[in-house]
């Protein structure tokens, strides 16, 4: 699920900010220094854990446990989430990353890269259904799709519901992510049956730097967090080289983090994205509860040529045929939700209107 990343673990660019031994807070907000991946070597090593029968995002398991609590994570200072396992079900490290799924009490398997949820059988729909279908619904008929990450295969599962899709490129760095998936979330791996798939295992900004100019429909990027390999996922350049893959009214659906936690990185990243794709440009989210704040999300963007509303969907899923595939019945886009995704509140527009109207 690493998006495409070049396994920079530790890429540091703040100037900055950051919190010190003395866990005091710096000048800059939590979500920038984040967005400017300031990791600290240590921190970056202190994975989360399995302590007492409860999975904690950023608890270590060794004895600078205290520390890492309150370290660890720059994207979500100041707070952990914890869920109760049942049991754990694979362990592993790729050269990307360490692996981890458990069995949980009341969310289903849990899969967890570096230490950071990324899906539970539960809540998955609301994301990676979101993440394909908010792009997908908003132009008339998409061809040819691009998801970068993904590796667990929810994104193509829901992208493969659309039948005017003839080809669906997947660029995934971690073929370890694949297999485990395969292994353990077969609901979600799925989406690699399909026929239109074509996997790529490797670097997504050099996959994109070969892809001839004009290729895709739609690209879909299911990053994780900006930290180590994904950190290059939200910078200019990686969006330069999306915005030229993509054909003339093209759409970019691209993980954008949560309002309540990121509206510097949103900001950063609409700012970039208006400037790099001259069409239309906003921000949805979606409500995943296992997600820090519960809710993530995502940065819809259209390259000039054919101008897409995305707040109203032309290409309503639910009632095609691909909204059983498989027997696999949508469970949580709809029109509905879809429109609703784009309404922010009112913080939340205040601090994103300068970027919107500049
Ligand atoms: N904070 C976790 C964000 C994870 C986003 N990617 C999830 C991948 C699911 N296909």
């Amino acid at each position: 699920m690493e998006g495409g990343g070049v396994g920079n673990g530790s890429g540091t660019t703040a100037g900055t900010g950051g919190s010190g031994d003395d866990g005091a807070v710096r000048t800059l907000p939590p979500c920038c220094l984040k967005a400017r991946a300031s990791v600290p070597e240590n921190d970056a090593k202190c994975h989360a854990t399995v302590v007492s029968g409860w999975f904690t995002e950023s608890r270590s398991d060794n004895d600078k446990a205290d520390k890492c609590l309150y370290y660890n994570n720059p994207m979500w200072p100041g707070e952990v989430h914890s869920i109760k396992v049942e049991k754990i079900l694979y362990r592993g490290k790729s050269p990307y990353q360490e692996v981890l799924v458990f069995e949980s009490s009341t969310y289903g398997k849990v899969l967890v890269l570096d230490g950071i949820v990324q899906l539970t059988d539960k809540d998955e729909c609301a994301y990676q259904e979101m993440i394909a279908h908010l792009p997908l619904c908003s132009i008339p008929s998409p061809k040819t799709v691009l998801v970068i990450g993904g590796g667990d295969g929810g994104v193509l599962r829901e992208i493969s519901r659309h039948s005017s899709v003839e080809i669906i490129d997947i660029c995934e760095i971690d073929e370890l992510v694949i297999n485990v998936c395969k292994e353990f979330f077969p609901d979600l791996y799925f989406g690699f049956q399909d026929p239109r798939v074509r996997l790529h295992v490797g670097d997504a900004v050099e996959f994109l730097r070969n892809a001839p100019e004009g290729t895709y429909d739609a690209i879909i990027v299911d990053s994780s967090d900006p930290i180590g390999p994904a950190q290059e996922l939200v910078e200019k350049p990686f969006f330069e080289t999306i915005a030229r893959a993509l054909k003339p009214g093209g759409v970019l659906c691209n993980q954008a983090e949560s309002m309540w936690l990121h509206t510097h990185l949103i900001q950063d990243m609409l700012a970039i994205c208006r400037e790099t794709f001259k069409g239309s440009v906003h921000y949805a989210s979606t409500s995943v509860p296992t997600y820090p704040s519960g809710t993530i999300g995502f940065l819809l963007c259209s390259k000039d040529g054919h101008p897409v509303n995305f707040l109203n969907p032309i290409n309503p899923i639910e009632k095609q045929e691909g909204a059983i595939k498989g027997g696999r019945e949508i469970k949580y886009y709809n029109t509905e939700m879809h429109r609703a995704a784009f309404v922010l509140p009112s913080f939340a527009k205040r601090e994103l209107a300068t970027v919107y109207t500049s």
